[in-house]
C-alpha cells in the first residue's frame, strides 16, 4: 500500500535532485533492473479535423494550421502494409474528432487491419475520441467499447489525459471529455479485461499540485482495476498552438516529475519517457530517473511534432538500441503489452 499522499509528494520536489533520482531509481531496479523496453510501432494519425478546440494542440485543421486531411482507407493500408514488412508490431492510431467520418469509418479500418494481419497489435482510441463518438453518433460507452473490441482493438492508448484537475482542463481544453469520463472510459474498457496507457500534459500552466493530484486520480483508479501498462508523462511542446506560457519548463522540473511519478505510482508498472516531447538525450537521462521505457521507433508522428517536437520521422532502429546500451542500460524489445520479445 503506497502511503505517499499529496503533501508528502509535493515535499519529495524539494528534495536534492539527486537524491530523488536515487530513489526513484531504486524502485525501477525493484521492478525492472536495467532493462529498458521499447517496442517497434508507427503511429498513424489518420485525420486532423477537429470538432474541439484544445488550446495546447497545433495538430488539428485551424487557424493557425489550415491543412486539413482525411486518410482514405487505402493510404492507411498502403501504410501498415509498408511497415509490416519494416518489421513493425505495432500501430498506433489515433486522430482528432473529425464528426463527418461517421463511427464505421474508424470499425471498418481496425477490421481491414486485423483481418490482413492478426498478429499486429491494434492500439487504437483514446478516451477523447471515445467520448467524442459516443455523444456525437448517440452511443453509449460500453457499446462504442464493446464494437471496438468487436472491430479488433487490442488496447488503448493513454491521449487525451491532460490534466485532470478541473480548473486547469476547463481552460486548456473545455468541453473535450471531462476527466470523470476518462476515467470511467478506461475502467470500462479494464473491465472487459483489456489494458490501457495515461498520460499527463505536463509544463503548461499546471502546478506541482496539479500534477500530483493527476497521478493520485490514476492510483485511485489503478488499484481498483490493475488495467494500466503505462505511465506516460507528456512534457508540453510550445509551438504553433493558442496556450501561451511564461517560460518552458526546465530538464530540472521534468526529471524531478519523472522520479516523483515513479515513486507515487508505483502501482502502474511501467514509466515512460516519450522521447518525442522530452528529446531524445533527456530521455536516456530519465532512465536514471524512474523511467524504464522510451516507446518506441515511430517512423512517423504528427501530433507532437506539429507543436514543435522533433519528431516527424522518428528514430532509426539500430541508432535507438545503440542510444540505450551506450546509456549504460539494456533495450529490450518489448509487445505492446510488455512480453519481452528480444534483449537486444
Ligand atoms: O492526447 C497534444 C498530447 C497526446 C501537445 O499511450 C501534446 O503509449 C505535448 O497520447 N505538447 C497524444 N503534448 C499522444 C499520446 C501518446 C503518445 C505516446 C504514447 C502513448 C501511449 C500516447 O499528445 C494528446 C495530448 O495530450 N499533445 N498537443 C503539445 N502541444
Amino acid at each position: 500500500m503506497n502511503t505517499i499522499d499529496l503533501q508528502t509528494a509535493l515535499q519529495l520536489y524539494n528534495e536534492d535532485l539527486f537524491t530523488l533520482g536515487q530513489m526513484a531509481d531504486e524502485k525501477r531496479q525493484q521492478l525492472h533492473g536495467k532493462k529498458t523496453y521499447f517496442n517497434i510501432n508507427r503511429h498513424i494519425n489518420p485525420t486532423n479535423i477537429c470538432a474541439d478546440v484544445c488550446k495546447f494542440c497545433a495538430y488539428s485543421a485551424n487557424r493557425k494550421n489550415p491543412n486539413p486531411y482525411t486518410m482514405s482507407h487505402e493510404q492507411i493500408m498502403q501504410i501498415v502494409d509498408g511497415v509490416v514488412q519494416d518489421g513493425v508490431k505495432e500501430v498506433h492510431i489515433i486522430s482528432a474528432h473529425n464528426p463527418d467520418t461517421g463511427i464505421e469509418w474508424y470499425l471498418d479500418i481496425f477490421r481491414k487491419i486485423k483481418e490482413k494481419y492478426p498478429a499486429i497489435h491494434v492500439k487504437a482510441l483514446t478516451a477523447a475520441e471515445v467520448d467524442f463518438l459516443a455523444r456525437h453518433y448517440g452511443h453509449t460507452y460500453d457499446a462504442v467499447l464493446d464494437m471496438m473490441v468487436d472491430a479488433g482493438v487490442d488496447s488503448m492508448p493513454g491521449g487525451g489525459a491532460e490534466i485532470f484537475d478541473e480548473g486547469v482542463r476547463d481552460y486548456i481544453c473545455k468541453g473535450k471529455v471531462t476527466s470523470d469520463q476518462w476515467l470511467e472510459i478506461h475502467k470500462k474498457w479494464h473491465q472487459r479485461g483489456k489494458k490501457s496507457n495515461v498520460t499527463m500534459l505536463f509544463g503548461h500552466v499546471e502546478s506541482r499540485e496539479h500534477r500530483i493530484d493527476h497521478i493520485l486520480r490514476i492510483r485511485e483508479l489503478q488499484d481498483e482495476t490493475g488495467g494500466f501498462n503505462c505511465f506516460i508523462p507528456l512534457v508540453y511542446q510550445t509551438e504553433n498552438n493558442y496556450l501561451k506560457i511564461d517560460k518552458p519548463i526546465t530538464a530540472d522540473e521534468i526529471l524531478r516529475t519523472m522520479a516523483i511519478s515513479r515513486l507515487v505510482l508505483d502501482n502502474v508498472p511501467n514509466l515512460k519517457a516519450y522521447w518525442v516531447t522530452s528529446t531524445v538525450n533527456l530521455a536516456l537521462v530519465a532512465q536514471e530517473f524512474g523511467a524504464n521505457d522510451l516507446d518506441g521507433t515511430i517512423q512517423k508522428e504528427s501530433i507532437n511534432s506539429a507543436a514543435g517536437a522533433k519528431s516527424a520521422n522518428g528514430i532509426e532502429l539500430d541508432e535507438f538500441v545503440g542510444l540505450i546500451k551506450d546509456s549504460g542500460f539494456t533495450p529490450v524489445e518489448r509487445d505492446s503489452v510488455y512480453n519481452e520479445i528480444k534483449v537486444w
